[in-house]
């Protein structure tokens, strides 16, 4: 009764489970802690309980196919009408059609209110505008293809009465089915080339200064350094990291020196902002849902992501009614134990509100630092006045 087929596809339910205790143990190791034996007992426990069933299933379905068998076979020994396979499967091909098309509308009407929130950037609102496109489109055509192939699938089943008619060849239906995917896929393609190359814009538009923040992710923390009063970063170089100075700021570089490190991932509202995204171990992604940004942060190979947020924190939580709400910034990249772990708030401000919080953000260039860097020794007595003047715009 257990042939080869019927033993890869337990080895396939096998696997598959297997992959569901891998991702069950997120919530497990997100709950509250306490009593950690009891989730993965309960894992193994969902586990045999689906493989049981599964096994069941597969038993009954031997079964009942070993009664049709049988059934067929007393039918033909006292000449009557065997059973017809293919009305079977013309009507299973229907039934597929119908529970099918409602479990696709059932899905969307259920989890479509679970996709993205509302787009709070410029260029979010151009992807959500690509995405609806897209899915309505592949929406018509998903609904047309499935109802004509379980359709003709049913009509024009095996019958005796019938002689299929031999289609070898015809080049209307061969153009039609890829000059119009064609232009169809090519406007889809064009339109996102284009929103893509402004969020991947090196150099500024016209009379747009962007903000630029460096992002860093690290095992299991996000790092931002904000450009002090020069309005720009110094340079980083790995190999300068010390206790004192961990994200390798290179202090030869004068615009170093009053670069600022936040807490919290702080933008003026309708400004570009441009993340430079930094990775310190493994492969880490800065996903920012509301602004809809996403974009790996890869160990040696910086990456940017340039946005515009157009909402402030206040607005949304007007909006949504939530005096709580705060937009964040998550790391989308499983990276680690405790990757859920890696998120910051995130706030859009007004540009006065931003300039005020900046002042009061500490200098990257601690105490610490500037005694290892010997900052303050390699100075003449006027350079120092000065250099301690500068400094002292840090604080
Ligand atoms: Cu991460």
């Amino acid at each position: 009764m257990i042939d080869s087929k019927k033993l890869l596809s337990l080895i396939a339910a096998v696997m598959l489970l297997g992959t569901n205790v891998l991702m069950a143990q997120a919530p497990a190791a997100a709950g509250t802690g306490t009593a950690t034996d009891v989730p993965a007992q309960v894992n193994w426990m969902g586990i045999s309980y689906y493989v049981l069933l599964f096994l069941i299933l597969c038993f009954a379905v031997a079964v009942i196919g070993k009664i049709l068998k049988v059934y067929d076979l007393t039918q033909q020994m006292q000449n009557k009408r065997p059973v017809n396979w293919n009305n079977v499967m013309g009507i299973f091909c229907i039934v597929f059609l119908v529970v099918g098309g409602y479990g696709a509308y059932w899905s969307l009407t259920e989890q479509g209110s679970m996709t993205l929130p509302e787009a709070a950037s410029v260029h979010g609102v151009k992807i959500d505008a690509m995405f609806l496109t897209t899915t309505i489109i592949t929406m018509i055509v998903f609904v047309i293809t499935q109802i004509c192939l379980f359709w003709f699938l049913f009509r024009y089943r095996n019958s005796p009465k019938r002689k299929a008619y031999y289609l070898p060849h015809n080049n209307t239906i061969e153009k039609v089915w890829t000059i119009i995917p064609a232009i169809v896929l090519t406007v889809l393609v064009v339109f996102g080339f284009f929103t893509w190359q402004e969020i991947t814009n090196t150099t500024d538009a016209k009379g747009e200064s962007s903000i630029n923040i460096d992002v860093t992710g690290h095992q299991f923390a996000w790092e931002f350094r904000y450009p002090g009063k020069d309005g720009l970063l110094g340079r980083k170089n790995y190999t300068l990291t010390t206790a004192n100075n961990p994200r390798g700021v290179d202090f030869k570089d004068k615009n170093s020196f009053d670069d600022l490190k936040a807490d919290t991932l702080v933008i003026p509202v309708r400004r570009s902002v441009k993340l430079n995204i930094f990775a310190e171990d493994v492969i880490h992604s800065v996903y920012m849902p509301h602004f809809r940004v996403q974009l790996n942060a890869v160990p040696g190979l910086p990456t940017f992501f340039r946005f515009t947020p157009t909402i402030t924190t206040n607005e949304m939580r007007n909006k949504l009614g939530d005096p709580g709400f705060e937009y964040l910034l998550y790391c989308n990249k499983i990276c680690g134990s405790t990757h859920y772990n890696m998120k910051r708030i995130v706030r859009v401000v007004s540009e006065p509100e931003y300039n005020a919080w900046l002042a009061t953000q500490k200098p990257y260039l601690t105490d610490a630092l500037k005694t290892e860097l010997k900052l303050a020794d390699a100075t003449t007595p006027e350079q120092k006045d000065n250099s301690s003047k500068r400094l002292a715009l840090n604080n």
